[in-house]
């Protein structure tokens, strides 16, 4: 199934210039960009983004770490790449993600874990919606596409 995730590249990624790298990783596996815009956001999307965590002693330390600089907004589409760019990804805890997971090739620090990835198609659909109107979507073909095999 066809699914689209929000991903953003978090200040440290872009102000360390591995956005590159990074999104090369999401383009070899084969998934497609369907949105990307740089941004420094404000405390009210950073809050509104991460409301889930609001009662946690680590909120305000994160929404200054989010609004600390620019990050790499994006929206990633692929067959089933909620949970395949979570695995990518890798754990919170970047001592503890597995070698060959982004934050467990680039990251050391949990409160400075490079990206955010959704976690569910309901968190996709209210984060897209938070950072990107329709209208910023793009929709096109990519020429290998056809080739993806469906189960029966
Ligand atoms: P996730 O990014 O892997 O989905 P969440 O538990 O949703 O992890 O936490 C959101 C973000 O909050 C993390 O990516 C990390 O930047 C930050 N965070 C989570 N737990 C801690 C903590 O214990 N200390 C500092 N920052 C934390
Ligand atoms: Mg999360």
């Amino acid at each position: 199934m066809k699914e689209m995730s929000f991903v953003m590249l978090k200040p440290d990624a872009v102000l360390r210039r591995l956005s590159g790298k990074v999104i090369s990783r999401f383009e070899e596996r084969g998934l497609k960009i369907a949105a990307a815009k740089m941004m420094i956001i404000t405390r009210d999307l950073a809050e509104k983004h991460y409301a889930e965590h609001s009662q946690k002693p680590f909120f305000k330390d994160l929404v200054d770490y989010i609004t600390s600089g620019p990050v790499l907004a994006m929206v990633i589409e692929g067959e089933e790449c909620i949970s395949l760019i979570r695995r990518m990804v890798g754990a919170t805890n970047p001592k503890e993600a597995d070698l060959g997971t982004i934050r467990g090739d680039y990251a050391i620090d949990t409160g400075r874990n490079i990206i955010h990835a959704s976690d569910s198609a309901k968190s996709a659909e209210r984060e897209i919606a938070l950072f990107f109107n329709d209208s910023e979507l793009c929709s096109y073909p990519l020429p290998d596409e056809e080739l993806v095999y469906e189960e029966p």
